[in-house]
């Protein structure tokens, strides 16, 4: 499990190197927008039932068979399963925007998912969209003005976008 940090110092020894200037400018980019992404991860962290529970609504309106008879999200079990799964995706995702990479999520979310969504016949392409779902809510609440210093937060909402898109392109 790397962050921003310690990936940067697995990628200089690997090549034997000192930290580059550029490598340190990124990082200093990292500190100096740390509040904004501590902030980021607090909304989402503390939305996420919300999250996840909008998500899920707008995913079953869309793909109405997930829910009716011999549907994937069928059954409150299989309904349950579900909503835990993009609570735990999401969950990684705040992890990853945390450490500012996405080592953790790759590690112990995202490896292997694609083949466990096909042995149990669970549509990776719906759970993709679900994901794109709890991202455009996730955010909206990140990029919402009210209640806290205003600033510019282009780069940082680009790569939560990332780690989301990570998370959909494994499963699709
Ligand atoms: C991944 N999901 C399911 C299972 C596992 C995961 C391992 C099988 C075991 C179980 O049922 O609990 N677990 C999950 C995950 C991690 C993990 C991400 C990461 C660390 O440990 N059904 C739908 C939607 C989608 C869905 C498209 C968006 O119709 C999900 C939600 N996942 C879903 C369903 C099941 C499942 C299991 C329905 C149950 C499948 C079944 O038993 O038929």
């Amino acid at each position: 499990m790397f962050d921003a940090f310690t990936k940067v110092v697995a990628q200089a020894d690997a090549r034997g190197q000192f930290i580059s200037t550029s490598e340190i400018d990124a990082l200093a980019a990292v500190v100096s927008d740390s509040n904004k992404r501590l902030d980021a991860v607090s909304r989402i962290s503390s939305n996420a039932s919300t999250i996840v529970a909008n998500a899920a609504r707008q995913l079953f309106a869309q793909q109405p068979a997930l829910i009716a008879p011999g549907g994937n999200a069928y059954t409150s079990r299989r309904m349950a399963a579900c909503l835990r799964d993009m609570e735990i995706i999401l969950r990684y995702v705040t992890y990853s925007v945390f450490t500012g990479d996405a080592s953790v999520m790759e590690d112990r979310c995202l490896n292997g998912l694609r083949e466990t969504y096909l042995a149990l016949g669970t549509p990776g392409a719906s759970v993709a969209s679900g994901v794109n779902l709890m991202k455009d809510a996730a955010l909206g609440m990140v990029n919402d003005k009210s209640g806290i210093t205003s600033g510019d937060c282009a780069s940082l909402s680009s790569e939560i976008g990332v780690y989301f898109d990570r998370a959909a392109a494994s499963v699709a």
